[in-house]
């Protein structure tokens, strides 16, 4: 039996990538850069500063800023991020998440958190979550963001257990790449064509129950 699970946050225990995309945007616009819903794919589970990055490399304006600029622009987007997640609530909690969060701990598994945003912990207090989590991974400071499998080994290190006794839980592509290049076992919520075909996977997150895991961890 599976001893941890590592959540990511974004796509998997809410919604955030539309603010992420409407604060991104919104940056971008003032840049003179077009984004569109499309590209925004690229960018779920990339941190800020490499989906920045990957923003200025997109209008071919990734040498116009300094070092400084460019955390200042980081910072920009961020302040309106944050100023948009306000209004998350417990209501914004995806489907069969709490339920699985309560089975979990009743069966005595420990819950980390592997997710790249920096507002984890706040969006996690957001939706009265915070107590189901035994750790959550701080993502300034691992070394490499996802695909790596940094956070997702140090989620599992917070709560004392080896990659290799979890299963991770993620909607992106990289985050995907990461939990398989920890150790840990993956299980997507997606689609074959966006997550691949050589994993577990949900359409919504309310098939995602404790005998769920356990058949797949079984398997
Ligand atoms: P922040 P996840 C990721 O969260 C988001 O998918 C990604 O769009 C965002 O850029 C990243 O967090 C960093 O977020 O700017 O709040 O630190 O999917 O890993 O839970
Ligand atoms: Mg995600």
């Amino acid at each position: 039996m599976f001893k941890g699970v590592l959540f990511d946050l974004d796509g998997v225990i809410t919604d955030t990538a539309e603010y992420h995309y409407l604060a991104w945007k919104k940056l971008a616009d003032e840049l003179g850069i077009t984004i569109d819903r499309e590209f925004n794919e690229k960018l779920k589970g990339v941190s800020r500063e490499d989906s920045l990055r990957l923003i200025l490399e997109h209008g071919k304006r990734e040498s116009d800023f300094s070092e400084t600029e460019f955390q200042q622009l980081a910072k920009s987007k961020n302040d309106n991020y944050v100023e948009m997640i306000q209004a998350v609530s417990p209501k914004d909690v995806y489907p069969g998440i709490l339920e699985l969060l309560k089975e979990l701990k009743n069966a005595g598994i420990k819950i980390s958190l592997a997710s790249a945003s920096k507002n984890g912990p706040f969006l996690l207090k957001q939706m009265a979550l915070t107590d189901y989590f035994d750790g959550i991974a701080d993502p300034a400071k691992v070394a490499a963001g996802k695909p790596a499998p940094d956070i997702f080994i140090l989620a599992a290190q917070v709560v004392g257990l080896d990659p290799n006794e979890c299963i991770g839980i993620e909607d992106a592509q990289a985050g995907i790449a990461a939990i398989k290049a920890c150790g840990a076992l993956p299980v997507g919520v997606g689609q074959a064509e966006q997550l691949g075909d050589d994993i577990a996977l949900v359409e919504s997150t309310s098939e995602l129950t404790l005998a769920f895991l356990e058949k797949q961890w079984d398997k």
